[in-house]
């Protein structure tokens, strides 16, 4: 309850497995800060399997839930785990992913340019404020893996 601040909003980002594979995550990146987004974590790692089961922990009753367990953890290619920060970064990073279903992506966003398959479908996004708070603590739950600066202009600022 209250009032939220959405211009210091953060949000937990995942370039999946796929998306690592097909070379994604410079673009991606790119497509965060281009937008006016502050990068403040980012980490490859191999998920455990206790630790995506509870990432994807909704969806356990679902058909595909085995098989999406399967290859987040599978080793293949890491998870480009990442928070980023900004004006309301949680809506706004959900639409610039895209529709889960890339058949509903809008061409211009990341899953409408790159993927044509929802069980490939090459990126994770929060879906709500609460779920940003709970995966961020999740990935990056020890202390001082999510770090606080503040941009400056390295350009003439010396
Ligand atoms: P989103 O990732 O857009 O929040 P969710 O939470 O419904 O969508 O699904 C999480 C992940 O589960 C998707 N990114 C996708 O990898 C996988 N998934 C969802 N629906 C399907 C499906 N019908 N078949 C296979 N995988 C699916």
């Amino acid at each position: 309850a209250g009032i939220k601040n959405t211009a210091s909003e953060r949000t937990f980002i995942a370039v999946k497995p796929d998306g690592v594979q097909r070379g994604l995550v410079g673009k991606i990146v790119s497509r965060f800060e281009e937008r006016g987004y502050k990068l403040v974590a980012i980490k490859a790692v191999v998920p455990s399997r206790a630790l995506a089961e509870e990432h994807y922990a909704d969806l356990r009753a679902r058909p595909f839930f085995r098989g999406l367990v399967e290859y987040m953890t599978n080793g293949k290619a890491p998870v480009v785990a990442m928070v980023w920060e900004g004006k309301d970064v949680v809506r706004q990073g959900r639409a610039m992913i895209g529709a889960t279903n890339p058949l509903e992506s809008s061409p211009g966003s990341i899953r409408g340019q790159y993927c044509v398959s929802v069980g490939r479908n090459i990126i994770h996004g929060s879906d709500s404020f609460e779920s940003a708070t709970k995966e961020i603590q999740l990935w990056f739950g020890k202390p001082g893996e999510v770090i606080d600066w503040e941009p400056a202009n390295w350009v003439w600022t010396m």
